[in-house]
């Protein structure tokens, strides 16, 4: 077996600079990077069994459904790599479809990652698995260093992309297009504009899981920061956007209050908003023009039930 893991402890100590940041803003907002604590990944799990989010369970079906074709389509590839892999369960299907050299993975739970990339790679005893614990939106460059000589694949499932603005977003995929360089691919899944209905209470799920994903980032201010969030004073309020063609996260204030952060204190008004996410859908061509603008080239397209995977060269 083949695998080892190099961490990039600085690139992960943001979140006191970052929060002070986004409470300090106009709207208050926190990036969703900052969900996936043990806690947060535990509730994102949840969340994706509940029966009104069927985006992951969608891009499962259509992956298994369509592998044959997206193998040939994307044929030779020496290494695949993964932004934000997390538990690497998405992955191990290409593994087995592409058979490349190597696999290079990348989280900013850098420590949980670890664990599940020393699984895949005694799974896989043939793949050489590099896992980088390191947030990828600093240090993606860096990623460049490990795989070796060949053809690279950029696989980002998951509607991962649609946690940025549009801008945000083709700049991720320019620096994706960099990383890869000429002979590069992009295997990309993301999810459809549909019903406005069905987005809403897919963000707005009757368990209350998505209600306690986004409440449990208080918990994890107060807790690594010290902060004093009152949860019950705080609403999880989620609803589609049809003209930006987005999902809005928000946590809203159910009074006056004020809150401490590291010795700095931050005022809320009575219904005033602290944003926590963007989850945006597109067209199938609308996202292809984005990716465009990255200087992606559309080569293959596969859509099931409000889904869209897209492989670019
Ligand atoms: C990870 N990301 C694609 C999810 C989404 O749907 O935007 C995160 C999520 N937020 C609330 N529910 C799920």
């Amino acid at each position: 077996m083949a695998f080892r893991f190099v961490d990039f402890p600085s690139a992960r100590d943001d979140l006191l600079a970052d929060v002070l940041a986004g409470l300090a803003a106009r709207p208050k907002s926190i990036p969703p990077k900052y969900f996936y604590d043990e806690a947060g990944c535990r509730l994102f799990d949840a969340i994706c069994q509940q029966p009104e989010y069927a985006l992951t369970r969608t891009e499962r079906a259509l992956m298994a459904a369509r592998l044959p074709e997206i193998a040939s389509a994307v044929g030779k590839v020496d290494c695949i790599i993964e932004p934000g892999a997390g538990d690497c369960g998405k992955v191990c299907a290409l593994l087995d479809a592409l058979h490349p050299g190597q696999l290079v993975v990348m989280d900013i739970a850098g420590s949980a990652l670890a664990a599940a990339a020393e699984q895949l790679a005694h799974a896989h005893p043939g793949i050489e698995v590099t896992a980088l614990g390191m947030d990828f939106m600093r240090d993606l460059e860096a990623a460049a260093a490990y795989p070796g000589p060949g053809r690279r694949l950029v696989y980002y499932p998951g509607s991962s992309i649609g946690n940025f603005p549009p801008v945000e977003a083709i700049a991720l995929l320019a620096r994706f297009r960099h990383l890869v360089g000429a002979t590069g691919q992009l295997l990309i899944g993301f999810d459809l504009k549909k019903d406005p209905q069905q987005l809403h209470r897919a963000y707005n799920d009757a368990a209350g899981d998505t209600a306690a994903f986004n409440l449990n980032l208080l918990q994890r201010i107060n807790r690594e920061l010290g902060a004093d969030f009152d949860l019950a004073r705080f609403r999880h309020y989620a609803f589609y956007n049809p003209v930006a063609g987005r999902i809005e996260m928000h946590l809203v204030s159910l009074t006056g209050q004020t809150v401490s952060v590291a010795n700095q204190h931050f005022h809320f008004e009575p219904g005033e908003t602290l944003l926590t996410e963007y989850s945006y859908k597109y067209h199938r061509d609308e996202f292809s023009t984005i990716a465009g603008q990255a200087g992606w080239h559309r080569v293959s397209e596969w859509a099931q039930d409000g889904f869209a995977v897209q492989l670019f060269d």
